[in-house]
């Protein structure tokens, strides 16, 4: 698939700091030491509505760590995948009488558009699940081959116990796993399981449902966790330095992950770090495309909401905490948007020397956004109260504030 045009990222004076970030496996921080090219795989949506502010803030936060790699002079390698076949997806579709594929190409196009106007780096490669099958199904056939992967009723389950690893990534017990497995897309009542949490990996063709050659494993579709694995090892390989998405995804979506590639390559870890956005919530709830409380991207720009302005509203909560998007939320970013071009605009200003490594600091030290937004809105009330005779200061904010934070002013 083709992803979304690239906004250029300006490059600053001197050399950013190395990225201090919060790893759930360990639960702690962890300094990242990429080599040259820094490895990242963010989960991508599936395409069966459109992108909501939570997305947004998620896919804002992977941003902000590949700017923080970029400032550092390095390379970056992104990987994103969209779910654009799934149970929910086809459900959607059932729903409102419309074609599976056309609900996917539609939304993905939608998000694409979304991705562009918030300014969000592209990957280098955006991949469908359905053009990845060719890749999942010798994936699936080796892990049943080794012992690792067994047949229920034609469908095709992963064994959790394969990996000795199992559980590491997000450290919950058995009892927790069994909930959100439930919750988020595993089968643990289902009758014949070696274990209840045990995932799919190929599911035999349903009636009435896509199905797809499956070499041995017979026609059917790929299971979730398996399509971000093959995606993953295709193009980045074992031991890549970020794996990201929501909270939502630690387990089971990422735990099964990281065991399906290490039972398959004996290899250990998956990603060196797995990083997890919080949660965003309107009225109480997670906005979920599932419940409905959502605030869309596309709504906003339509309304005619500056793009500039949402992604400020993102940047003023931190990337791990859960928050509530509020109209408040909104107009705090357009009030602070307007100080800070009004700021730039000018000739002059005060040195904004100090500027650049308080914001490297800040987004280098666990990705802490609202530090760094405060940094500049003490250098814009600096600036609107006495200015400054420093010629080259307003050219290099809006440099810094577009390189580091993704906002154009
Ligand atoms: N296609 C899978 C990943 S392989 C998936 O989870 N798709 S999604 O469309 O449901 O979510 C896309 C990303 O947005 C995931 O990283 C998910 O964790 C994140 N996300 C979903 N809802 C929220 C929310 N309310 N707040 C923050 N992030 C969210
Ligand atoms: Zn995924």
């Amino acid at each position: 698939m083709h992803a979304w045009p690239a906004s250029e990222v300006p490059a600053l004076p001197g050399k950013g700091r190395d990225l201090r970030i919060h790893d759930t496996a360990t639960g702690g921080l962890v300094t990242l030491d990429p080599g040259p090219v820094a490895r990242i795989y963010v989960c991508g949506i599936t395409p069966y509505d459109a992108t909501h502010m939570g997305h947004a803030a998620t896919y804002n936060a992977f941003d902000l760590v590949q700017r923080v790699w970029l400032d550092t002079k390095r390379q970056v390698h992104y990987v994103q995948n969209v779910t654009d076949v799934d149970d929910p997806l086809l459900e959607r579709a059932i729903r409102d009488g419309k074609d599976w594929v056309e609900l996917a190409e539609g939304e993905t196009a939608l998000f694409r558009e979304d991705m562009t106007a918030l300014r969000l780096l592209p990957p280098q490669h955006y991949i469908g699940a359905v053009e990845a099958i060719p890749g999942i199904v010798p994936l699936v056939e080796r892990l049943r081959d080794m012992g690792a992967a067994y047949e229920l009723e034609g469908d095709v389950y992963f064994s959790v116990e394969s990996d000795p690893h199992f559980g590491e990534v997000s450290g919950l017990d058995a009892a927790a796993m069994k909930l959100l497995s439930a919750e988020r897309g595993g089968d643990p009542e289902r009758p014949g399981k070696k274990d209840p949490l045990d995932p799919m990996l190929w599911m035999a063709a349903r009636e009435g449902e896509p199905s797809w050659d499956g070499a041995s494993l017979g026609r059917g579709r790929p299971g979730w966790h398996i399509e971000c694995v093959a995606i993953a090892l295709d193009h980045l390989g074992m031991g890549f330095d970020v794996q990201g998405g929501g909270s939502d995804l630690a387990f089971p979506h990422h735990e099964m992950g990281a065991s399906h590639a290490q039972a398959l390559t004996g290899e250990h870890p998956f990603a060196k770090a797995y990083v997890h956005a919080g949660m965003v919530g309107l009225d109480g709830a997670k906005m979920s495309k599932s419940k409905g409380n959502l605030v869309f991207v596309s709504k906003l720009r339509r309304d005619g909401t500056d793009p500039a302005a949402i992604r400020l509203a993102l940047l003023a909560n931190h990337y791990r905490s859960d928050w509530e998007w509020t109209g408040g939320v909104l107009t705090e970013a357009e009030e602070r948007l307007g100080r800070w071009r009004a700021a730039v605009s000018r000739p002059d200003g005060p040195s904004a020397d100090a500027l650049v490594e308080e914001i490297r600091e800040a987004l280098a030290d666990d990705l802490d956004s609202p530090a760094a937004l405060a940094a500049v809105d003490r250098w814009a009330a600096r600036q609107a109260a006495e200015g400054g005779t420093d010629e080259g200061a307003p050219g290099v904010v809006s440099r810094a504030v577009d390189a580091l934070l993704g906002v154009a002013l």
